[in-house]
């Protein structure tokens, strides 16, 4: 075996929490890591003022990020809204964009949306056992609709790399808002447009 192979190994995926051990790549973010990303900013600065709640939590396992490597990622989005807007993650497009993604949902109630840059958007919902494909050249962004911690798996190429800024500047097409109690998809009105 050439000695640049690396060495197979596994990890611990705890359903319940989407802790993964060992995991040497962490991130929480707050809602102050996305400002302006939901639509009622006055609802923002309450909830910032309120103690600027940790919206989710990543936990990934990182490899070289060559060609060929894979990275395994859990995340949770935790319960809560902005206004009327559900908990979600910023979205991004992967930098290399003929890189596509799958997730599985774990524990609770989600949304994907997806969107490209020629205007398309889809939406579909997430629970325990269902896998989504996100092919190349789909944004991605993730939704909790549930009063429960929403908590997916999610595997992806290690050369992937994320571009948070296009989603940063123009939004996705379409919000994830509760009307009347449920889930409701409304057009973003400054979708194109800085936030
Ligand atoms: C996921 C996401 C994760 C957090 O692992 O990175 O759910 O969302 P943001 O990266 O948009 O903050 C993934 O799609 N990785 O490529
Ligand atoms: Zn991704």
């Amino acid at each position: 075996m050439p000695m640049n192979h690396m060495q197979p190994f596994s990890l611990e995926l705890d359903f319940q929490t989407g802790i993964i051990r060992p995991c040497n790549n962490y991130i929480e973010r707050r809602l102050s890591d996305m400002p302006g990303m939901y639509a009622d900013h006055e609802a923002e600065q309450k909830a910032l003022q309120g103690g600027d709640p940790v919206i989710y939590q990543v936990h990934q396992y990182d490899v070289p990020n060559e060609n060929g490597h894979l990275l395994v990622v859990t995340s949770t989005i935790h319960a809560g809204k902005i206004g009327d807007e559900y908990h979600m993650t910023k979205g991004h497009y992967h930098a290399r964009r003929d890189t596509a993604e799958v997730y599985v949902g774990l524990q609770g109630q989600g949304y994907l949306l997806l969107c490209t840059e020629e205007g398309g958007f889809e939406s579909m919902p997430v629970v325990p056992g269902t896998i989504t494909y996100i092919p190349p050249y789909w944004a991605h962004r993730t939704v909790n609709v549930g009063s429960e911690d929403f908590i997916f798996f999610g595997v992806y190429p290690a050369d992937a790399g994320h571009d948070y800024g296009t989603i940063e500047s123009e939004g996705f097409p379409m919000l994830l808002v509760q009307r009347d109690g449920v889930p409701t998809l409304v057009p973003n009105p400054t979708y194109g447009r800085p936030a």
